[in-house]
């Protein structure tokens, strides 16, 4: 072999092997070095004993047989029956023989329907490890988290785990076109590959299906909210029915968006109106052509009446008429409708962040039983920081799933690191007092607030088919870390943090230890850079890619970010108090003081409640325009800082996903100085200040910053 060949197939197979680990998401298996765990490891797994051979347990047994030679470099030996001890068994309650059931009937109280047991057991008197759970889908989710435990180090001995997802849908909302593009999607184009569907089965259904199982995800939405009427033609159909034979065996179930004309589109009907009989058949023949190729079809999402979106509005009827009437069509089969309450109109004079509330809020209790009406964390749409949206609580009779955005529209696309867990974790544990103390965004959405039949999380997707998945390598920890939390909204974001950085990169401390820190703190840099203290949608127009606080000649005055910080001589920020557009008078009474009174309102979310003068004191002594100055230097430098860190970490990781996120990282820093400078530039010409010592000066004009184009950047239609 010639030199240049020798080096040219190096580099091929060091690339596919790098590659290769960017692909692998949180599933690397990486073999344990620490000696005292593979020796605890080794000698309680030597064999695998499933119960039931149906697709999903072949699945889990692999998965088990893969993970374990790959993390132990120990072949499971594959066992018919048990005998001996040191046995891993995994299978259904009722497909366990009846000395293991019983041991275990109390167990399976402690857990529903999707929920799994990990156990260890002396069963005639020797000990064995047992996966189980009521169905085979919640062995698998058993599976992967024993896996879970054995990738992040944990010890095995003496297991007693229980633990049942809290809430009935967890889905991923793929805003994905029938072009392939993707809206609001930064990396690369749509999985869903139609032109090749239903005979061509792409291997990364497969490996999204089982990546999704192993954080509990069990829905999907394979297309945009935006919808196209086609996805529901018999020809595509026949595609979705393909990739929902795919997901299937990992649990996963498909549901499509509707859109509201459909039935004039590809009907042939003159109207869509939801209480015309004929309109009424039409969605009900389809949906028994759907159920007919697809028996556990999810349902439907609907983004109706809302930027452009057509819906039952246009025939002067509201959305429950259009929910209900859907929800009839579906009823039968056991489907459900995920009804979108991201609404705003152009002709209502309204604040904005009202809009949703003033209209969803009067129709509680009006929604057919199998509606769950869909609301995104905050009023306004997905910002580096909302508070959370006041119909939480705020509907006792309808149950409210939480819509989160995982790809970062609003938040850098796909280049900055932003670790999202904070974001949703603060959500879920703000306070509604709707129903006293207590009463959490997280006790909404998982039902237990009000006692709700069917309880939901989506995340909008930031997945695309880019190599490694979410075009950013710590993307993937926020489509992990939604999971997670979709699971149990409870959980800790440093927890999660945790368990993806050991299962995604490496158990080592000094690679552990500071690389969290910097996950945690990530978001709060964004925020700092982006829109400190309650600014918000201040983002270019269009795309939403970088700075555009000066953007105010949109016809949508709601689509100028002028609307939203409403800077002038006297000061900064949006009056939504009593003295203002009163929207803080839709939280509970508790929430709206706290809000409504600035000696009270969290300064974090100041600007989102008040306008506040320049010369206003903040906290910590300082005036407003210095606070506000020293807050997007401090997001400059928490991303220096994160610099910093990642540049320490080469030793512990490959080469090409340190060199991928450090080259992100520099254009985050470059970026990060681009808000801060041409923000503060633009609020200047308000407040007429100086720069407070500290803050570094811009190196461009405001109108150098005014002229940058971004004709293609990407996810904008
Ligand atoms: C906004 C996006 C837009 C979506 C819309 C929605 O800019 O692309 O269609 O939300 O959620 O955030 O419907």
């Amino acid at each position: 072999m010639t030199l240049s060949r020798f080096v040219f197939l190096f580099v091929l197979i060091s690339f596919s092997a790098s590659a290769q680990k960017d692909y692998k998401l949180w599933l690397q298996y990486n073999k344990i070095t620490n000696p005292e765990i593979v020796s605890e490891y080794k000698s309680s797994l030597k064999s695998i004993i499933s119960f039931g051979n149906s697709e999903t347990l072949k699945i889990a047994t692999k998965e088990l047989e893969t993970g374990i030679l790959s993390i132990l470099d120990q072949k499971p030996e594959i066992k018919k029956e048990i005998e001996g001890e040191n046995n891993l068994i995994i299978g259904s309650q009722f497909s366990l023989n009846s000395d293991l059931q019983k041991a275990l009937q109390s167990d399976f109280e402690k857990i529903n329907n999707e929920g799994f047991i990990i156990k260890s057991i002396a069963l005639k008197n020797k000990k064995q490890l047992i996966i189980t759970g009521k169905n085979d889908v919640a062995v698998l989710y058993g599976v992967f988290s024993f896996l879970r435990l054995m990738q992040t180090n944990k010890s095995l001995k003496d297991l007693n785990i229980a633990d049942s997802p809290k809430t009935n849908i967890r889905i991923l909302n793929h805003w994905d076109n029938l072009d392939r593009t993707v809206e609001r999607g930064y990396a690369g184009f749509s999985l869903w590959n139609w032109q090749k569907l239903p005979d061509f089965i792409d291997q990364r259904y497969i490996d999204y299906a089982r990546a999704n199982a192993s954080i509990g995800i069990n829905g999907t939405v394979l297309t945009n909210v935006n919808a196209n009427a086609l996805i529901l033609t018999p020809q595509y159909l026949e595609k979705v029915e393909a990739l929902a034979n795919v997901f299937r065996p990992y649990g996963i179930k498909v549901y499509l968006t509707a859109r509201f004309s459909a039935p004039i589109e590809i009907g042939n009907l003159k109207t869509a109106d939801p209480k015309d009989p004929e309109v009424m058949n039409w969605w009900k023949n389809k949906a028994t052509e759907i159920y007919k190729r697809i028996p556990d079809f999810g349902g439907f999402l609907v983004k109706a009446n809302s930027e452009g979106q057509p819906g039952p509005q246009n025939y002067g009827r509201d959305h429950v008429d259009g929910a209900n009437m859907l929800a009839d069509a579906v009823a039968p089969f056991g489907g459900v409708i995920m009804w979108r309450a991201f609404v705003y109109s152009e002709h209502d004079a309204n604040d904005r962040a009202k809009q949703a509330y003033a209209e969803f809020q009067p129709y509680d209790g009006k929604f057919k039983e199998n509606v769950i009406v869909q609301v995104k964390n905050g009023a306004i749409d997905f910002q580096p920081r909302e508070p959370f949206h006041p119909l939480f609580g705020a509907m006792p009779k309808t149950p409210l799933m939480m819509e989160f955005q995982i790809t970062q529209e609003y938040l850098g696309f796909s280049t900055h690191l932003v670790f999202l867990p904070k974001l949703f974790q603060e959500v879920l544990a703000s306070d509604t007092y709707q129903k006293g103390k207590g009463s959490t965004v997280a006790k909404v959405v998982d039902g237990s607030l009000y006692n709700n039949k069917i309880t939901g999380i989506a995340g909008v997707a930031n997945i695309g088919n880019d190599l490694n998945w979410t075009g950013h390598p710590f993307a993937q920890a926020n489509w992990y870390g939604f999971g997670r939390l979709a699971w149990n909204p409870y959980l800790d974001a440093e927890v999660i943090a945790d368990e993806w950085l050991r299962s995604t990169f490496s158990n080592d401390e000094n690679f552990i230890k500071p690389v969290k820190k910097m996950m945690m703190e990530s978001r709060e840099a964004v925020v700092n850079y982006m829109t400190p203290l309650g600014l918000h949608h201040i983002m270019d127009t269009g795309h939403h890619y970088g700075p555009g606080p000066w953007v105010s000649n949109l016809s949508r005055p709601e689509w100028n970010p002028v609307y939203y910080h409403k800077a002038d001589k006297n000061g900064i920020g949006f009056d939504r108090s009593k003295t203002g557009t009163n929207a803080t008078a839709q939280y509970a009474p508790e929430v709206e003081k706290l809000f409504d009174n600035l000696e009270t309102c969290p300064e974090k979310d100041l600007l989102w409640f008040h306008h506040v003068s320049w010369d206003y004191k903040l906290k910590n002594g300082q005036t407003l325009w210095n606070g506000l100055a020293l807050k997007y230097q401090e997001g400059v430098n928490q991303v220096a800082a994160m610099q910093d860190v990642w540049n320490k970490t080469g030793k512990y990781i490959d080469s090409e996903r340190f060199h991928e996120v450090q080259m992100l990282l520099e254009i985050q820093y470059k970026e990060a100085k681009w808000w801060r400078d041409a923000c503060l530039l633009y609020f200047q010409q308000y407040s007429g200040k100086e720069l407070p010592l500290g803050v570094e000066k811009p190196t461009q004009t405001l109108d150098y910053f005014k002229s940058l184009k971004f004709p293609f950047a990407p996810g904008n239609g």
